[in-house]
């Protein structure tokens, strides 16, 4: 094995890393991308994969793994932000915008909630994800997504704390009422703008 130039990245790094105005306030810039879990990763078989868009409890639609690559899809590259103080630049990813989910689905509701394999749960207003501001992604930097980091599909919502980024997503609830998701059940802000730093419900 050959010793890697230790100088490259780094250099490239640190010139992209010293722009503050990309930077929300309380987080550092890191070129790693840390795994946080609050449970196992899940495996989900891509033949038994779907995805489903729910009106309260009523499915309105499904599409099988084939059916959602068929989806009209783009190209993302954006900044993450986790409320554990990391932010990871330029970040490259593909997927559906769920302005376009919920178009096909033909329903609109006020808040939404997003569930996945594995239980987890977050809640959004619908107006944070409508306006080209999430999508539901699978691949990353040109890859399916690894499993550790939400493959084979999760949401992306980057102008929020990247706990909103539910991994592993299998379903998008459209509610009436706001309903609190994992994280936000245990004092997480319920809408967690990096922006304004709300982090915990007390922020
Ligand atoms: N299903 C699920 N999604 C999740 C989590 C989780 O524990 N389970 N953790 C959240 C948190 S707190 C963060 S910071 C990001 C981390 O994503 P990463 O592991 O790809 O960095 O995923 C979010 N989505
Ligand atoms: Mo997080």
């Amino acid at each position: 094995m050959t010793d890697k130039p230790l100088v490259t990245r780094g250099f490239r790094g640190r010139l992209r890393d010293t722009d503050p105005a990309r930077l929300p306030p309380g987080q550092y810039v890191t070129s790693d991308f840390p795994v946080l879990s609050a449970g196992p990763t899940p495996t989900s078989p891509l033949a038994r994969w779907d995805f489903s868009v729910y009106d309260d409890d009523t499915l309105l639609t499904r599409w099988t793994w084939a059916e959602f690559l068929t989806l009209p899809a783009e190209d993302v590259t954006t900044d993450i932000h986790c409320v554990t103080h990391w932010s990871k630049y330029d970040t490259r990813w593909r997927g559906v915008r769920l302005d376009t989910l919920f178009d096909l689905a033909g329903r609109r509701a006020p808040f939404v909630l997003a569930t996945c394999d594995g239980g987890y749960t977050t809640n959004l207003t619908l107006e944070d994800v409508l306006g080209a501001k999430a999508w539901v992604v699978y691949q990353y930097d040109g890859h399916p997504i690894e499993p550790e980091h939400g493959g084979p599909a999760r949401l992306l919502v980057p102008h929020l704390y990247f706990w909103k980024s539910a991994k592993w997503v299998r379903a998008l609830k459209l509610i009436q009422q706001d309903h609190p998701g994992f994280w936000e059940q245990r004092g997480y802000h319920n809408h967690a703008d990096p922006w304004k730093e709300e982090r915990y419900w007390e922020d």
